[in-house]
């Protein structure tokens, strides 16, 4: 296998780009070695700049649950292109996208497209202040919400990965009013609501945490999530940024038959273009402005060429509901193979899948912790050399596309 082009590419990129990345978990820094530069991908396939191949279970992050370069996406962005990129005015396109994920996701009254997970997220933290005239918010340790100040206490993903879940430049002022309970933990959330009475605005949780590995909500933590905000007057935030349009075309709400008070939304929606979203109840959303007081804007939202990539994104999956069934049979099959090669902690939720070094339950973020990183690097290097791209990092998910095979799974845990 040669990797000398994607090794001098970084060098390059390491001159003009913090740590030659545009985004930290790709560097590396946690497995060891150089990233290898990608050049094209097509269906559950990337190659990379010195034409190696590999069965890739990043997916871009979870964007590509159809598989890459797929027919339908790669022509709906072709025939809107022509007609223009980005006019910063409304659009036809996003007023069926927002009327497609009204009807995708009931719970949903009203929605606000933006240009990535974290404004989705930092909007609707926003919103439930701005609705609930509160000012604390509850998140969980080791889960990840995007990069806003706010949400980088004790996050997971890149910032668990390289060590700084609590990163610089975050001012005590910014982060004062966020609260930190443990994920599937729920007396750790009621004791944050006694000791902050009438104050908290909003639980913000992913309900399958995939960011400090996949970690299922466990006992109904979810429902007692959803009880509890009632009880204190404080709304309840999915972050499905991860799981919508992936567990089912209604998201977690649909696979755990819970609904959140507010939704935010990424990846998927965007179908590889940068797209995010914030919904629920009407009587939230027109918090918003122009009708509200809660302000949030930006230059590229609802863009004609990433709604119609989302679109036709959230259309394939609507028409063809095998497409849940056949990834979440893939992930089960990823899963139940892996548990049987090693003796590890193996966690699975539909198409989400991570094998934690650890032989120890896995329920929260200190658990996670207990894996061994040293070890999952060289599994990391070792697939890597053989064909297999996973997330180069232990707190992340193997994704699953519909574009994964039986044989592909065969052949990584054949590896
Ligand atoms: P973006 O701003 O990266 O689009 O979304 C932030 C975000 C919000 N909420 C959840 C649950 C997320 O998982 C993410 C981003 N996910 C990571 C991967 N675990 C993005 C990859 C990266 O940071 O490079």
């Amino acid at each position: 296998m040669t990797i000398s082009k994607s090794k001098l590419l970084f060098e390059r990129a390491k001159k003009v780009i913090p740590g030659g990345v545009n985004s930290p978990v790709r560097a590396f820094g946690a497995v060891g070695g150089w990233p290898h530069f990608i050049k094209r991908a097509k269906g559950a396939r990337i190659y990379d700049v010195d034409g190696n191949e590999y069965i890739d279970y990043v997916g871009s992050w979870g964007p590509m649950i159809l598989g890459h370069s797929h027919p339908r996406v790669l022509e709906a962005i072709s025939k809107t292109m022509v007609d223009g990129l980005s006019f910063g005015a409304a659009t036809e396109l996003e007023v069926q996208m927002a009327e497609l994920i009204l009807e995708l996701v009931p719970s949903i009254e009203m929605v606000r497209m933006v240009n990535s997970g974290t404004e989705a997220v930092m909007s609707a933290i926003r919103v439930a202040r701005g609705y609930t005239k509160r000012e604390k918010i509850i998140k969980f340790a080791g889960c990840y919400h995007g990069h806003a100040d706010s949400m980088l206490v004790r996050a997971g993903s890149g910032a668990m990965t390289n060590g700084i879940p609590n990163s610089g430049g975050v001012t005590a002022g910014a982060a004062k009013d966020t609260l930190i309970a443990r994920y599937n933990d729920i007396d750790s959330v009621k004791l944050l609501f006694e000791q902050n009475k009438g104050n908290v605005a909003a639980v913000i949780v992913e309900p399958v945490a995939a960011n400090m590995g996949v970690v299922p909500p466990e006992d109904n933590f979810l429902g007692k999530l959803r009880k509890l905000c009632d009880e204190e007057g404080a709304l309840l935030i999915f972050d499905e940024v991860i799981t919508g349009f992936r567990l089912a075309i209604g998201g977690a709400q649909q696979y755990f038959g819970i609904n959140a008070d507010l939704v935010t939304y990424g990846k998927i929606i965007g179908g590889g273009m940068p797209v995010g979203a914030y919904g629920g109840r009407r009587e939230i959303m027109e918090c918003v402005a122009p009708v509200g007081d809660v302000y949030q804007a930006g230059t590229l939202s609802g863009n004609p060429l990433a709604m119609s990539a989302g679109i036709v994104t959230l259309k394939e999956l609507a028409e063809n509901p095998g497409i849940f069934e056949n990834v979440n049979r893939l992930g089960h099959k990823l899963s139940e193979g892996l548990k049987k090669i090693t003796n590890n902690t193996v966690k699975a939720v539909g198409s989400l899948v991570c094998m934690f070094m650890t032989k120890e339950e896995v329920t929260d973020y200190d658990s996670a912790m207990k894996s061994d990183t040293r070890q999952f690097g060289k599994c990391f290097n070792y697939l890597l050399n053989n064909g297999i791209y996973i997330a180069p990092s232990q707190f992340e998910a193997m994704f699953i596309s519909n574009a994964h095979t039986d044989k592909d799974i065969d052949e990584t845990l054949e590896k």
